[in-house]
């Protein structure tokens, strides 16, 4: 009896450690299942992540995608219309006459500080500021005269006035020496910068300067040839008081050896001497409607520059009556 009760006894607990051990092993299943679930919910919840990422790039991608169409659909209807337009041009370039520029060149010479810039510049432009003018290497204006126009062509004549600064001289005479020149502007003056009196010894220089022999260099057959009219303009005559007559025999007396000089060449070229200022506008309008008379064909004339020249020879009485006024204070100042 007491072998089957150790038996039995035996056998409990043998029973009760295997169930043990059973429940054990149960529960490590269980959490080794739980910990499985949890990867693939953690799984599960970065997949969504990513999906919504990648929902959005392709959002965007769409948006970018129709940005470009658009931009493209803009940009052909942009090139229809310019090969509209470029078509249009040339069906109005094809009945439009073409043009054809005639230039015709006038050159100044004169040492530093005559005035050639403030003449030239008031002739390319009236209205320039001559407080603005400085001294001068090489500036070339281009004025339009007149413009032509037949069926077939536009002809547009322009004048291109090259004025040399005083200090390039001798650039300016090769210039004129080697190129095709139409016409000449020598501009001598009576008076220093900003001097209020006439100045014998400057005088003297400008006449050594342009004595017969140079004057023989410049008028060479070439610039006879092409040469149309040549002017000496004895600028600052608001310098010298008087009525315009006295002014005009008092200057003309201090150059006389170079009018002489000058009158020399008449033969072969138009000479004409002008007295005036630069400053007051005095004798500058005969400039233009000189040279334009001189050096322009007949048959370029329009009908503007016809009344641009009467009102030259007619000018306004107030350009006169500036003409008797004292010498202004234009302050110039620069060098090259
Ligand atoms: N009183 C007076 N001064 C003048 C007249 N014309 C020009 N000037 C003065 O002369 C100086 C020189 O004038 P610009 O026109 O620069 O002379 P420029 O011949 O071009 O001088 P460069 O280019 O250096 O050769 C300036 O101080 C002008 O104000 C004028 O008619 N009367
Ligand atoms: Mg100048």
């Amino acid at each position: 009896m007491t072998v089957d009760l150790s038996i039995l006894f035996g056998l409990g607990a043998l029973g009760g450690g295997a169930g043990v051990a059973w429940m054990a092993a149960r529960a490590a299943s269980l959490k080794a299942q739980l910990r499985d679930a949890a990867r693939h919910a953690e799984a599960l919840r970065q997949a969504n992540v990513q999906l919504e990422r990648l929902r959005a790039e392709q959002r965007q991608d769409r948006e970018t995608l129709e940005r470009a169409q658009s931009e493209e659909r803009q940009k052909v209807e942009w090139l229809d219309a310019q090969q509209r337009e470029i078509e249009w041009l040339r069906r109005e370039l094809d009945v439009r006459p073409k043009i054809t520029r005639k230039r015709y060149k006038i050159l100044t010479l004169g040492i530093k500080g005559t005035g050639k810039t403030s003449l030239t510049l008031k002739w390319a432009n009236p209205l320039v500021d001559l407080g603005k003018v400085q001294g001068t290497k090489i500036e070339r204006y281009e004025r339009t005269v007149s413009h032509v126009s037949t069926k077939e062509e536009l002809v547009e004549h322009i004048f291109e006035i090259g004025d040399w600064g005083g200090e390039h001289l001798v650039e300016a005479q090769h210039e004129l020496v080697m190129d095709e020149i139409h016409g000449l502007l020598m501009v001598v003056d009576l008076a220093a910068k900003d001097g209020r009196q006439v100045d014998p010894a400057r005088i003297d220089d400008q006449i050594r300067e342009f004595q017969p022999q140079s004057l023989r260099y410049f008028f060479g057959s070439k610039t006879l040839t092409a040469c149309k009219a040549v002017v000496l303009f004895i600028n600052k005559s608001d310098v010298l008081a008087g009525t315009p007559v006295e002014i005009e025999a008092e200057a003309r007396k201090h150059y006389r050896p170079l009018i002489e000089g000058i009158e020399r060449f008449k033969n072969h070229v138009d000479t004409r001497v002008l007295v005036g200022s630069a400053s007051y506008g005095h004798s500058t309008h005969h400039l233009f409607s000189h040279f334009v008379e001189r050096i322009l064909p007949k048959q370029a004339y329009d009908g503007q520059l016809l009344q641009r020249i009467k009102q030259d020879i007619h000018p306004p009485a107030a350009v006169s009556q500036t003409a008797r006024l004292a010498a202004p204070q234009v302050e110039l100042h620069g060098q090259k």
